[in-house]
């Protein structure tokens, strides 16, 4: 196969803290293991630059109640990423599968409704072992990969922000210069409907 000559435009969110605000949403529940993950989180928007004064931690009692939170949070427009921090270790019952269901599902839509980034950080384990490997041991620590996550999500959201105000629909500008201009593409300027419509109407007054 040859090799492609196209070369796209490349968007990503940097990772940098810079000018960013960022919510962590801690659950209560197996709290020796969140602790650590919330640890994480800040270790990781530390190393990125951030301050202590752009980030706010909100405690809930249990997974469940994340994704109710987070979006109450996502709504007031004052965070750039969110980041939801968890553990539900499997009991005896069917209980967890509804946990982790329930919570997983909530968390997805209130980002999708909100379009506020919600980086799910919840561990959802077998053993108690398992969950201290993936709060700091032998897998790491999910929670600064969940730092990071929020950085790089909010920065982006930031940048696709800036283009959306700046191109047309369908074919934008990126970042740098113009697709359209490059591309000798023809720029879209076609104005929404409802505008077009208001335009329209005010023509048939004169
Ligand atoms: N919440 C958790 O965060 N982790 C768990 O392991 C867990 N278990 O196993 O029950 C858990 N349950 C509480 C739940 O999230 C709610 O807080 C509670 O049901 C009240 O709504």
């Amino acid at each position: 196969m040859d090799s492609p000559k196209l070369k796209p435009a490349n968007i990503k969110g940097e990772l940098s803290a810079a000018g960013l605000r960022v919510g962590v949403v801690q659950s209560q529940f197996n709290n020796f293991i969140t602790d650590r993950l919330l640890a994480g989180a800040l270790d990781a928007m530390e190393r990125t630059g951030a301050a202590a004064e752009q980030i706010e931690v909100v405690r809930v009692p249990g997974a469940l109640e994340l994704p109710v939170t987070a979006k109450k949070l996502a709504q007031t427009a004052r965070y750039d990423s969110i980041i939801c921090i968890g553990c539900v270790l499997r009991g005896e019952t069917s209980h967890y599968d509804v946990v982790v269901t329930e919570t997983a599902r909530g968390v997805q839509l209130a980002q999708l409704e909100t379009g506020v980034p919600l980086i799910f950080c919840v561990l959802t384990c077998d053993t108690l072992e398992q969950a201290i490997d993936r709060a700091g041991l032998k897998a790491g620590n999910k929670g600064y990969e969940a730092g990071l996550g929020a950085v790089e999500m909010g920065q982006l959201m930031r940048k696709i922000g800036k283009i959306a105000k700046v191109a047309a629909p369908m074919v934008g500008t990126a970042i740098g210069g113009s697709i359209a201009e490059k591309r000798d593409v023809p720029r879209n300027d076609a104005k929404p409907v409802e505008v077009r419509r208001g335009v329209e109407r005010r023509a048939r007054r004169r």
